[in-house]
């Protein structure tokens, strides 16, 4: 990572004009980007793209240029303001272009929204406007032409691709880890099956590939302090074409886990049905109608399908070597992918409560 003068070399480049020398510090809790606080007047996020995710960077910044600027022509539309209900990028000074690219490096500035606060676990008062927002953001972009977008993490979503790169992950066993993990590798062997069902229905036509968020866990939306409302999803790197299960999913394996994915006291992770319920009738008042039936059919499942994904992706990674997810310490992958499946077993134990909770909405 670059020190803080080498920052602050990047920061002058951007198109802004700090009224003092900009602070920096690290900021949020992420996984995949090194992120900065930088300058009070005015305050800016600066962050640098992980080029090992992201191999591409340059089209990422491309997608949020272009999916920025689409939804912040239909928050105006919609009678709102621009600047808080997105994201809003800051040029390089000199190309004009939505990044800075320095020693093969490239790096973002958006503007901090203010006065926002995201949280890692909430209640029902929470999930239930973050769905509003999430329904927003997908009608939105619902005229976005799809087809111009990169897909910068190619099979980003896809299951089953997700399970093969984990079947031979396992094999090649690079560090020697798979032994000791072997109750975990078994969990995941034993729901091969499920890694098949939302990649099958989209190939069939039944499921529709819609322009989606990808990564929606609960601290990429953003509240209000004071009122508590929430104000905007960001983190848009993964906005590419695929199918909103993944992102309703998402959201409640994050939003309505009653403990944050970190969290090591297995007993204390579990789904929790009122927030299950709160996002389910926010996004079906918002999104419900334009639904096909397999997608409404499927939304119960997704929560479980997307848990099982992350949590294999943490064991794969664990697996790797650590190489994919910013860990802090050694077996945070591991302690990630047991809190998955504790939420997978939760998730499989709520299948028909959350059936019946998509069906009363
Ligand atoms: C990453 O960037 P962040 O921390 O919001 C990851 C998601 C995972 C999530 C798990 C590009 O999200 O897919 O669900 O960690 N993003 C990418 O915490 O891989
Ligand atoms: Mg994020």
């Amino acid at each position: 990572m670059p020190d803080l003068d080498a920052l602050r070399a990047v920061l002058s480049r951007f198109a802004v004009d700090f009224d003092d020398r900009p602070p920096l510090s690290p900021f949020g809790n992420g996984n995949v980007h090194a992120t900065y606080l930088a300058g009070t007047v005015p305050p800016t996020v600066l962050q640098c793209v992980n080029r090992a995710v992201f191999p591409d960077p340059r089209a990422v910044m491309e997608n949020v240029a272009a999916v920025t600027r689409h939804l912040q022509k239909r928050i105006v539309c919609d009678g709102e303001d621009p600047l808080r209900g997105t994201l809003t990028l800051i040029p390089d000074r000199e190309t004009g272009l939505p990044y800075v690219l320095l020693d093969g490096e490239y790096y973002r500035l958006t503007r901090l929204i203010p006065d926002a606060v995201s949280f890692d676990v909430a209640g029902p008062d929470a999930l239930y406007r973050a769905a509003g927002v999430y329904g927003r953001f997908v009608r939105r972009l619902s005229d976005f032409p799809a087809d111009t977008l990169h897909e910068v993490i190619p099979g980003f979503h896809d299951t089953r691709a997700r399970f093969e790169t984990f079947l031979s992950t396992v094999e090649a066993d690079p560090f020697g880890r798979a032994a000791s993990v072997s109750d975990e590798i078994a969990f995941v062997l034993a729901r091969e099956a499920d890694c098949g069902v939302i990649v099958d229905a989209m190939a069939a036509g039944d499921v529709p590939l819609r322009v989606t968020h990808n990564d929606t866990k609960l601290n990429n939306f953003l509240f209000d302090k004071a009122t508590g409302d929430c104000i905007a999803l960001i983190d848009l790197d993964t906005v590419m074409p695929g199918s909103l299960l993944f992102d309703y999913g998402d959201a409640l394996r994050a939003g309505a886990a009653s403990a944050s994915e970190d969290e090591t006291d297995l007993d204390r992770v579990f789904f929790k049905t009122e927030n299950v319920a709160a996002f389910t009738r926010g996004f079906l008042e918002e999104f419900g109608e334009k639904l096909t039936p397999r997608e409404r059919e499927l939304l119960p499942f997704s929560v479980k399908l997307i848990t099982l994904e992350c949590g294999m992706r943490f064991l794969t990674d664990y697996l790797a070597g650590d190489v994919y997810f910013r860990t802090r310490y050694p077996a945070h992958n591991l302690a990630r992918a047991r809190n998955q499946f504790a939420l997978v077993c939760s998730a499989e134990q709520n299948l028909s409560a959350f059936t019946a909770l998509v069906e009363q909405a």
